[in-house]
């Protein structure tokens, strides 16, 4: 399934024809990156009949706290941020957490490289290298210099991936640049045509030329974690793993309690102390 409107999904047959369905009432919302059955009701429309089971599904909480899912059957979250302005490594730990909690490999690209002077781009090289030590692909990229694009092509190539991230950090400019042929509606669109902000409003699937797919999402300004029980939050920061269930208590929420193995090793420096803050950042919020 490549959108989701309303109750409007568009759905890609084998064939490569796009069809407008509906979607039966009693059937689960659909979602981008759905695999369906549906019944033609006439060459270009169809009804969904089935919704069939998702390997992976990616949600996040809307404004209300009801939880929405944003893409399914992803294999890897590709977490966008821009050079500038600054972002926040909190919101990047989220997601890093997202994405290992469901099961998806995650990927980070600093993007809008070419805002940088060499100093500035050396210092935020520095700054995330401890992602890449963590062994999470960290590409720079630029649509306008083309940087990095190459690696990122070969970084989502026979994958299903779901770009993400805050609003204008360049994810539909990006899907643009690896996909010249298509029409992705971007800011940079509006800018030329003056109809205003060429804001993503649906996640939308794009094929990739050599095998893969490409989710383009709306960008967030925030993203906060669906509620998780402190075991499976402590999964998502993958450098915990080898000091999980060495805690003294076997129930340790590594946060302040005695015989932390989680917090020694942070202080040893074994974990970056950051991260250790960052998990528990997530934690208090999610009580
Ligand atoms: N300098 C610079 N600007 C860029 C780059 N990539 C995108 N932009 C600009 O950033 C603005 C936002 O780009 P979009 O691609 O629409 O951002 P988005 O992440 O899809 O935003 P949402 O759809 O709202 O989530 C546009 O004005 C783009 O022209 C880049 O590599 N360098
Ligand atoms: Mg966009
Ligand atoms: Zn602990």
């Amino acid at each position: 399934m490549l959108a989701h409107h309303g109750q409007t999904s568009l759905v890609e047959n084998e064939q490569g024809e796009v069809l407008r369905c509906a979607t039966r009432r009693n059937l689960p919302r659909t979602v981008c990156g759905d695999r369906v059955l549906y019944q033609p009701t006439s060459p270009r429309e169809g009804v969904v009949t089935r919704v069939l089971e998702r390997s992976t599904t990616l949600v996040r909480p809307d404004r209300n706290g009801r939880i929405r899912p944003v893409a399914a059957n992803l294999d890897r979250i590709v977490v966008v941020i821009a050079s500038r302005p600054s972002f926040e490594y909190d919101m990047l730990d989220r997601y890093l957490a997202a994405a290992e909690i469901i099961g998806a490999r995650p990927a980070i690209v600093v993007n809008k490289v070419d805002l940088l002077d060499t100093e500035s781009r050396e210092r935020l090289v520095n700054r995330l290298n401890g992602y890449a030590r963590l062994g999470y692909p960290l590409l720079f990229t630029s649509t306008l210099s083309t940087d990095g694009l190459r690696d990122l092509h070969a970084c989502l190539r026979d994958h299903t991936s779901v770009l993400v991230g805050q609003s204008g950090v360049g994810k539909s400019s990006l899907v643009q640049a690896l996909l010249p042929d298509q029409e992705v509606r971007t800011g940079a669109l509006s800018k030329v045509t003056g109809l205003g902000r060429h804001t993503t409003t649906v996640a939308m699937l794009y094929h990739l030329p050599d095998g893969g797919h490409l989710i383009d999402s709306p960008g967030v300004r925030d993203f906060t974690l669906w509620p998780v029980t402190p075991a499976e939050l402590a999964r998502g920061f993958a450098e915990f793993r080898p000091w999980i269930g060495q805690c003294r208590f076997h129930d340790c929420r590594h946060n302040g309690e005695p015989g932390c193995a989680v917090a020694e090793a942070a202080r040893r420096g074994d974990i970056d102390p950051r991260r250790l803050e960052s998990y528990r950042a997530i934690l208090a919020r999610q009580t």
